[in-house]
């Protein structure tokens, strides 16, 4: 393979006592440039890692206003302190960039090996910017980092291309790469690894795509500096055990996400037929019960993970009969209920398809649910069908249109790879009704027709409508579904800060906690075992604001303005009433809505647009944002 330019480590973990290693790999693409920069300790106090130190160098590098596509924008691949310790459920990466999607902040947490093995290089994160000029992978080893030729993977599916890789390069390495959707710039493409992992939904595998980068492949290297490995041990030991006795264990294990279909059909909110229903009348089809008596084969997972929850499962009716894909609660419910499809065997073949191409299965759904819907109701102008009899619960169609998609196929194909929100603009007809997403992310699956406290997560995600922030209907559902009080608001916000805040920063998958059960107070002590710094919960939570505030600011620079109605739910959910289930009829009232994002903005500090008030861009040591802001947008002291 050709080696185009290589590095040599240095140490850099003097800065820190532990957890941080106190370097980034800096990569220019274009220029085949690879470099060592310390990592700036004031960027990892106040930032911690993962999405923390992502947005603070978008926010310093990014030239305001760049193509998501062009070689400018910056791609950060991210660890956090905690990432590959001791912590539970250790093993999640941070990847993230200008988003092609939705032209804000993106970002996407995924399960890999290389979280652990980056840190044992040295490094807190990479961040690659420009263009290679022919497709290229980045090699981490014990000889330093290497741009290596990577044209032979090209256009090679990706679960295809871990296996190639693992082949040519060592077994162990850790793979991150992109498959053909990406490469072709579906606007929704995602990077994998571990060939069951998938993330970055808001197109962070397409921005590997625009970079003719194909890959990160890092050699195993599991030890990185920790302040006190034997309490860090200890402690995960100490919660290993707990998780292993709760109560829940064997039924997650077993099941792992897929649990949530039977609870959204109970709860009318399983996105069915473009998120018409709420109910899906074949639901058993599709259920974590099913999945698990029929099709399961075997648990999978991140890696370091003591409750694995992956659901490897082969399809079994034919033409689709041995085709293998681990199984979610999104990807089956946004592929299934939400295409009117109640078969497993479909549904595992059009994941499949998803994880090859490497895109979105949440968009993907997303895009063929409207799609059908905008088809069944006589609104597909005749130019955009292409010969597809778009029913809901057409397999063959489904399948049909998700190669197209992937392909970028002219005609309908090319129009859903730009998201829903785009291919509403270019079909017009009064197609924007039936787009189901937040700043262009498409929802992922949940109904909010009836649950405003969820819809207002979904609105102010900050990367558009993502549930991992706060999943705040299971609160909701339990304590006043159809309220409009400002408890939800302060609900919301409390979840974003654990969820979207210490999670996405430490950076480590919380499902222990949310699904589990384990107590939150651990986290601090991992915290001080693995870094030696004593941070309490308003420390944590303080990060997590001023982290928010700053990818509100990124939003507002990128888009040159900013309005409240972007912080609104998907039009249908205020327009289209429920068709089905407990709560048919139901629809979100505007007027009560708005009243509930108020009570949102004033929690955080925010004015009445949802811009930051200078008072608490000083308070969260966020001044350097106020004189760039205030060209853009009126500031309110
Ligand atoms: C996540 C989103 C989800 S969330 C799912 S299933 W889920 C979908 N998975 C996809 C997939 O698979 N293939 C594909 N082509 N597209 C996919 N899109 C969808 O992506 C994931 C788990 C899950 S399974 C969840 S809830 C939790 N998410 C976490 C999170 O966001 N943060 C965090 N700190 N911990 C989390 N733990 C859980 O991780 P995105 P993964 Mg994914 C095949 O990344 O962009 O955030 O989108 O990461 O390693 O696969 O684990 O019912
Ligand atoms: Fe991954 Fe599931 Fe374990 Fe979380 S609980 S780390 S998503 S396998």
């Amino acid at each position: 393979m050709l080696n185009i330019v290589t590095t040599f480590f240095s140490r850099g973990d003097l800065l820190f006592k532990g957890g941080w290693q106190g370097k980034i790999l800096r990569v220019d693409l274009s220029k085949g440039k690879i470099w060592d920069e310390p990592l700036d300790k004031d960027i990892a106090y106040n930032y911690v890692g993962g999405r923390g130190v992502a947005i603070k160098i978008l926010w310093d590098e990014l030239k305001p206003g760049t193509d998501p596509l062009s070689p400018d924008n910056i791609l950060v691949i991210a660890s956090g302190p905690l990432s590959g310790s001791p912590m539970p459920s250790s093993g999640k990466l941070v990847v993230a960039a200008k988003s092609p999607l939705t032209g804000g902040y993106g970002d996407g947490n995924l399960g890999s090996e290389a979280t652990q093995y980056i840190k044992g290089f040295g490094y807190d994160a990479i961040v690659i910017t420009g263009k290679a000029e022919k497709p290229v992978l980045l090699h981490l080893s014990e000889n330093g980092a290497e741009l290596k030729d990577a044209s032979s993977y090209w256009g090679m599916k990706a679960l295809d291309t871990i296996d190639a890789i693992k082949k040519d390069f060592e077994k162990t390495v850790s793979v991150l790469t992109i498959g053909p959707g990406a490469e072709k710039l579906v606007k929704f493409g995602v990077v994998v690894s571990e060939r069951t992992r998938s993330g970055g939904r808001p197109g962070i595998g397409t921005v590997f795509g625009s970079k003719n980068l194909k890959a990160v492949v890092v050699d195993r290297k599991p030890d990185f500096k920790m302040y006190d490995f034997d309490e860090a041990r200890n402690l995960g030991n100490e919660a290993a055990k707990f998780l292993k006795n709760a109560e829940m264990y064997k039924a997650w294990v077993n099941q792992g996400t897929m649990l949530t279909i039977e609870w959204s059909q109970e709860n009318c909110v399983l996105p069915t037929h473009n998120f018409s229903d709420g109910v899906f009348d074949e639901w058993e089809g599709i259920s974590g019960d099913t999945m698990y008596e029929k099709y399961k084969f075997k648990i999978s997972g991140c890696p370091f993970c003591t409750m694995p929850c992956g659901n490897m499962s082969r399809a079994k009716a034919e033409p689709f009969a041995g085709i293998e894909v681990e199984l979610d609660y999104e990807n089956v419910a946004m592929l299934g209920s939400n295409l009117g499809i109640g078969s497993m065997d479909a549904i595992i073949m059009l994941n499949y398809l998803a994880d090859q191409y490497s895109i979105d299965t949440i968009s993907l759904g997303s895009a063929i649910g409207f799609a059908m819907e905008l088809y069944e109701k006589g609104k597909l102008p005749e130019k955009y069908k292409d010969g597809l009899d778009l029913k809901f619960g057409n397999v063959d169609a489904a399948i049909e249109l998700t190669e197209r998609i992937a392909n970028r196929k002219d005609g309908l194909g090319k129009i859903l790879s730009e998201g829903v929100k785009k291919a509403a603009e270019i079909i017009g007809n009064g197609a924007e009704l039936y787009a189901i997403h937040v700043k262009g992310l498409e929802v992922s699956a949940y109904d909010c027709h009836a649950a405003p406290g969820m819809a207002l997560a979904y609105a102010t995600s900050p990367i558009g409508a993502h549930h991992k922030d706060a999943w705040f209907i299971a609160q909701e559902v339990k304590k006043g579904r159809l309220e409009y009080e400002r408890w939800k608001a302060e609900g919301v916000i409390e979840l974003q800060r654990i969820r979207g805040g210490m999670f996405e920063y430490f950076v480590g998958c919380r499902l222990p906690w949310v699904e589990l059960g384990l107590s939150l107070d651990y986290y601090p002590r991992f915290f001080k075992a693995v870094t030696g710094e004593d941070y309490n919960f308003d420390k944590f939570f303080e990060i997590a604001d001023r982290i928010y505030a700053l990818i509100r600011a990124f939003w507002i620079r990128e888009f040159g303005h900013w309005k409240r109605e972007y912080d609104y739910p998907p039009m249908k959910w205020f327009e289209v009433p429920l068709t089905k289930g407990p709560y048919a009829g139901h629809k979100l009232d505007r007027s009560k809505y708005d009243q509930l994002l108020s009570h949102y903005y004033d929690i955080r500090g925010w004015d009445e647009n949802g811009i930051p008030k200078v008072s608490t861009l000083k308070k969260l040591g966020l001044d350097f944002v106020i004189p760039e802001l205030s060209k853009i947008v009126k500031l309110t002291e």
